[in-house]
């Protein structure tokens, strides 16, 4: 029977009430996500994708004969919370987990799957530190932020033309990660008139905002997530900052536009891959996303093929020993709602095109 749960403490308090481990009658998947916090509806997209996935395995049989149980576990954006519940899913017998989302977790997260011999793939966790420390199990079925970074900064040189440029970050390992990239693929000619970080939970930023007026910066690009950034346009244009805004794949959720109003929004730059509804193989998880969940956010059918190629894997290696699961994920091609795709020999995917996305009428739509 598939059991969804929401905390890794639900897990355990609930094998310490059986007195026991229940017998091995299903594959355990671990999910784990931001469930709650700040950045709780891209946990809720990242939770509705599996739940999707799992049910269409399980309605045609389950993988080797076994149900999918989803251990759904919540690690509240929080580094050290991520590792408490990769430990317990480790512990729990899982065969593999789709997560974390922050790569502030995903990262610590890696050395205890990579210890457990177990496969990882994140959906959404863009730091190339993940891929980069030589972990055969950690894979990623989204993008970097080299290469978005680069994409973003390219924009600015060939595009904009801007000259005067404001760097904001919000300290984590995705947000500046990212604001460095970025700076690092400028025209030596841009100016970087500041760069800066702020606190992520924050939610005045009227005091740096103010500041940067005097330094008059054309653009400023964020690195961080949706709801800092939304502050961030939200309050330029109430200290009568006026200045073009930037920013990466975190924000790119309807949640920006709802709270940074979508007059505000207007014009807001995002990189982020191309839009999945241009995609024929995508338009069945789109739809049954929507009618069942509503407009699925941006890393919601990433998920989807996380889990699905995660399964997959299983399937192709008909075990679940994390090894053969491992070198499964390495040498299959797996066809998923986003098209064919394949890992490189580090566990990033073969082919990760970032395009830039704007916010127009309200909406985001792709630059072109
Ligand atoms: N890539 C967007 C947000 C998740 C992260 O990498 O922290």
């Amino acid at each position: 029977m598939k059991r969804l749960m929401v905390s890794a403490a639900v897990v355990i308090s609930m094998l310490g009430a059986a007195g026991c481990r229940k017998a091995d009658n299903t594959i355990k998947i671990g999910i784990a996500g931001p469930m709650t916090g700040g950045i709780a509806k891209m946990g809720e997209d990242f939770r509705n994708a599996v739940t999707i996935a799992a049910e269409e395995w399980n309605a045609a049989g389950g993988v080797l004969g076994k149900k999918v149980e989803l251990l759904i576990v919540d690690d509240q954006s929080d580094p050290k919370q991520a590792v408490s519940i990769a430990n317990k899913l480790v512990n729990e017998g899982v065969a593999g987990v789709i997560g974390h989302f922050n790569s502030s977790c995903s990262i610590p997260a890696s050395d205890v799957y990579n210890r457990a011999g177990i496969p990882m793939i994140t959906p959404a966790s863009t730091n190339p530190q993940l891929t980069d420390r030589g972990y055969r199990g950690a894979f990623r079925v989204c993008g970097r932020d080299d290469q978005q970074g680069k994409v973003a900064a390219e924009f600015v040189n060939t595009e904009l033309g801007i000259k005067k440029i404001a760097i904001i970050h919000d300290r984590t390992t995705y947000g500046q990660g990212l604001a460095d990239e970025f700076r690092k693929y400028l025209d030596k000619g841009t100016g970087v008139v500041y760069y800066g970080g702020i606190r992520q939970g924050d939610n005045d930023f009227k005091a740096v905002l103010t500041s940067l007026r005097e330094l008059s910066p054309e653009l400023l690009y964020f690195g961080g997530v949706y709801t800092e950034a939304a502050l961030l346009v939200k309050q330029a244009g109430e200290v009568g900052l006026k200045v073009r805004f930037m920013s990466g794949d975190a924000v790119i959720d309807p949640k920006f536009i709802e709270i940074a109003g979508a007059n505000t929004a207007e014009g807001a730059y995002l990189t982020f891959s191309p839009d999945p509804v241009n995609i024929p193989e995508a338009k069945g998880f789109i739809s049954k996303y929507k009618a069942r969940f509503g407009e699925p956010g941006p890393y919601a059918i990433y998920s989807y093929d996380a889990l699905n190629i995660l399964l997959s894997a299983v399937s192709e290696a008909h075990n679940i020993n994390g090894k053969s699961l491992i070198d499964a994920l390495h040498n299959k091609e797996f066809s998923t709602s986003m098209g064919r795709i394949s890992f490189t020999e580090k566990g990033d995917v073969a082919m990760s095109p970032y395009v830039m996305w704007v916010v127009r009428n309200g909406k985001f739509e792709q630059y072109r």
